[in-house]
């Protein structure tokens, strides 16, 4: 057979015709755009197969160390342009240029594809642009995860501005995107019973036995690094039946059960767990996290000992990153695998675990952080409890004799909670088997070590340490924006791409009027396109000349989605007093998805919807105030939103948002940060000066002092007349006519006392620095200077600088190129 049309500039239009007719059957005459779509991936996806196979190759010979980087979450975004736009020989605009002529354009071929939402927020997020950074750095990586049939629900607004959750399957069409055929299992086992029995030399073995089994699927999914050799794979598993089909049950006539047992398995993977305000108790969740993380625990050792090296040398060629504490069983179930299955010693065992393992904690906050009941280990992982159990012996030996007498510091840092129904705490356990702990960004760092790992900073302080998150400067600025990356390139070369401190040599170019006036002319098309999106999706006209205020995020009251609703309402009863008023006119723009069992969230998203159908249908109001509610946000539609936003609000109550990533993205695409002092905007306010962002609010520790006091939020709406007014206005259910308890919900909660997220206790401030934002906007020539200034300052906020930092102070590797 003659081999396939390679790929490659001036070949284009020839690969594409060959996969058409030879891969899809189908003449260029009669090719769909999805057709075309398929085709041009399944062409992009050959090039990188070819560099994924001398990527392994590379690593194979070098023997270099690799990171596996587990996580119940990637949010990848598409695929198509990523990979076109990762090969640095200029391939991706001959592909735009030939689509042209077939009368398609590349940006419509590639929203083709389903977007897949394989995680919730910020954290699935973070692992995507550490994978495209590990793979543009050129290191040997994995990561790993679940294949959910069904990934974050799909937001629907109903015609009351409810969320309605829709389920979507990001493989409802063929993917050409993952390879997985079978290849690659593993058996992973619930249930059954411990046994224990002496060996021929007098030890004590374990068996786990009578268990129930499924297999464990592997699909890869191929990661391209940027302008890099270095093709890497995030490998995801899925559940299926050992026994898939009972022929007996069904000859007997029971249908259901002769399939029983495949659909027992496949639900293991079939949907992703939405980031709930309750996690706690969800038995499949639970069963997840330990499918994944055995198999893929046995998928590195297989390759280890492939290998044909000691298990003992592991700590030398493996470095597991625990994303939050959702793969914390890695710990347990790497013993029970050196132990039980391949009779390395307890303390070689636990001292490899350790030096292998290390943890990022991602929330500070109580009800995120998981427990499971001792109840569900005794009877999905018996073996696992027993080795839980006796790691905390050892532990607590360890803590006796380091603090002799100190019962309550054993009752406190136990691994098992005790009080009510006994459970095991698996943010503790992930501490305790890992040689670094890190939160993402400084302050979540030190309150991380002062607050909820306080005890174990003071026993090991040496293994509590900071990585501040970063972003995928690819998919958030030279994918996202093509139009800012073309004039970077133009001024700097391409270099930024893959080390955007290079930025900075662009800085003297803020004062440069016709640098301004071409970077002003991008932001605007931006803001242009997004109109446009806004008028597809909402039937509503915004002026793209108006000063775009984007807040994009998960709804949670710790964000305070509601402080800025709060300020549009009064900005509204302001128009409405004074029509002819010289505003500066705002399109707020609002978009996030709320957990479906969280009742104030979607109670939240209710009244943005209704405040917003009554303004921009408030004929008096015109172009002066919009407001936006973007349904399904997600990486694909982000993309379009970072690069034409002019203001970041980052409101968070200040010590609950550990790091956010959100403000990097729209920071780095030039919009101006209105903001509190809280994760990593404090970072970005140090790297763009004080005068280049609106900051506000009280500080953590002024936080912690007013709920100390008693915070009464009736008093502060008393001491603010337009405050008053405005929840009133809420709360007489002007906004709501049809039932007035939906507003009332929400304002009883931010008058309650002592409201946790002390909304009101920072609107005044908030408030001030939002008048300072449109002085500043009312004087073009300064805003974009700072909005310039904004975008070239970003070079510590890439990904890249974050893996850098892992890669030296927690995994020890190096790349393999
Ligand atoms: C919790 C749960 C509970 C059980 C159901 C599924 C589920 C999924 C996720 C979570 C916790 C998510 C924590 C999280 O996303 N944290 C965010 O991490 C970002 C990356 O470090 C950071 O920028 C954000 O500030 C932080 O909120």
């Amino acid at each position: 057979m003659v081999g396939s049309v390679p790929l490659r500039p001036g070949a284009v239009r020839q690969a594409l015709v060959d996969r058409l007719e030879r891969s899809l059957g189908k003449s260029l005459a009669q090719a769909t755009r999805r057709d075309i779509y398929d085709a041009l991936s399944l062409a992009v996806r050959e090039e990188l197969a070819e560099r994924w196979i001398a990527t392994c190759n590379r690593v194979e010979k070098a023997r270099v160390k690799r990171v596996c980087y587990l996580s119940m979450e990637f949010l990848l975004g598409r695929s198509l342009v990523n990979a076109l736009s990762s090969f640095d020989n200029g391939l991706i605009d001959e592909v735009r240029d030939t689509l042209r002529t077939l009368g398609h354009e590349l940006e419509q071929v590639a929203a083709e594809e389903e977007d897949p939402g394989l995680g919730n927020g910020g954290l699935g997020r973070l692992a995507a642009c550490f994978l495209d950074s590990l793979a543009t750095l050129g290191y040997a990586a994995t990561g790993y995860g679940i294949r959910y049939d069904y990934g974050i629900f799909t937001q629907v607004i109903d015609p009351e501005g409810a969320q309605r959750e829709v389920a979507s399957s990001w493989l409802a069409q063929h993917n050409f995107w993952e390879r997985g055929y079978g290849g690659v299992r593993y058996r992973v086992r619930f249930g059954g019973r411990c046994q224990s029995m002496r060996d021929q030399d007098g030890r004590i073995r374990h068996e786990w036995v009578e268990t129930q089994d499924v297999w464990a699927v592997g699909y890869d999914l191929l990661i391209p690094g940027n302008r890099s050799p270095t093709v890497n794979h995030l490998r995801l598993w899925s559940g299926r039946g050992i026994i898939p089909f009972r022929i007996e049950a069904f000859n007997a006539g029971n249908y259901a059960g002769a399939v029983s047992e495949q659909i027992d398995a496949k639900n293991l993977s079939r949907v992703l767990y939405p980031d709930d305000s309750t996690p706690q108790g969800k038995e499949l969740r639970f069963k997840q996290q330990y499918f994944f993380v055995s198999a893929s625990l046995q998928d590195l050792l297989t390759q280890h000992l492939a290998d044909r090296r000691p298990l003992k040398e592991l700590p030398h060629a493996i470095a597991i990153q625990l994303n939050d504490t959702h793969p914390a069983m890695t710990i347990v179930e790497l013993m029970h695998l050196l132990v039980d299955i391949h009779g390395v010693e307890w303390a070689d065992a636990w001292q490899i675990t350790r030096e292998v393992c290390s943890y990022t904690n991602h929330t500070l906050l109580p009800e995120a952080l998981e427990t499971w009941p001792v109840s569900l280990f005794e009877r999905l992982l018996p073996r696992h409890l027993q080795i839980i159990y006796q790691i905390n012996r050892d532990f607590l030996e360890e803590v006796s004799s380091r603090y002799p007498q100190d019962l309550e510091r054993r009752r406190r840092m136990s691994l098992i909670n005790e009080d009510g129904d006994r459970r095991v705490r698996m943010a503790y356990l992930s501490v305790i088997g890992s040689h670094r702990i890190n939160g993402v960004a400084k302050l979540h760092s030190r309150l991380m070590q002062e607050t909820i790992f306080a005890d174990f900073a003071q026993m090991w302080p040496e293994r509590f340490t900071n990585v501040t998150n970063g972003i995928a400067v690819r998919r958030w600025l030279k994918q996202a924006n093509p139009g800012l990356a073309a004039l970077l390139t133009e001024k700097l070369g391409s270099a930024w791409e893959n080390d955007l401190e290079d930025l900075e040599r662009l800085k003297w170019a803020v004062d440069d009027v016709e640098f301004q006036q071409r970077f002003r002319a991008i932001k605007l098309a931006n803001k242009q396109r997004l109109a446009d999106t806004i008028e597809r999706l909402l039937d509503v006209r915004v002026n793209p000349e108006a000063l775009f205020d984007v807040q994009v995020k998960r709804i949670h009251e710790y964000k305070r989605q509601l402080l800025n609703l709060l300020y549009v309402v009064v900005r509204y009863l302001r128009i409405l007093d004074d029509p002819a008023a010289n505003l500066v006119p705002r399109v707020v723009i609002i978009a996030g998805k709320a957990a479906p069992g969280y009742h104030m969230a979607k109670s939240i998203i209710k009244l943005i919807n209704n405040v917003a159908h009554t303004i921009n249908n408030d004929a008096r109001i015109a172009d002066k105030l919009k407001l936006c509610f973007l349904p399904d946000y997600d990486v694909s539609l982000a993309q379009e939103i970072m690069p034409a936003a002019d203001l970041s609000q980052q409101i968070s109550t200040a010590g609950m948002e550990a790091s956010g990533t959100g403000n990097m993205k729209l920071s780095l695409n030039g919009a101006l940060t209105i903001g509190t002092l809280d994760g990593a905007n404090i970072e970005i306010c140090e790297a763009v000066g004080r005068d280049n962002i609106f900051i506000f609010g009280m500080t953590e520790q002024e936080v912690v002092a007013r709920r100390a006091q008693g915070y009464s939020p009736v008093r502060v709406m008393q001491a603010n007349s337009e405050l008053k007014r405005a929840l009133e206005k809420i709360d007489s259910g002007y906004f709501t006519p049809g039932n007035i308890s939906d507003s009332r919900v929400v304002t009883d909660r931010l008058l309650s006392d002592g409201e946790h997220f002390m909304v009101l206790a920072d609107f005044d401030a908030y408030a001030a620095a939002q008048e300072e934002v449109d002085a500043l906007f009312a004087q073009p020539q300064e805003w974009t200077r700072k909005s310039v200034l904004n975008a070239l300052s970003m070079g510590p906020f890439s990904s890249d600088r974050s893996i850098t930092e892992y890669a030296n102070n927690i995994w020890s590797i190096k790349p393999v190129l």
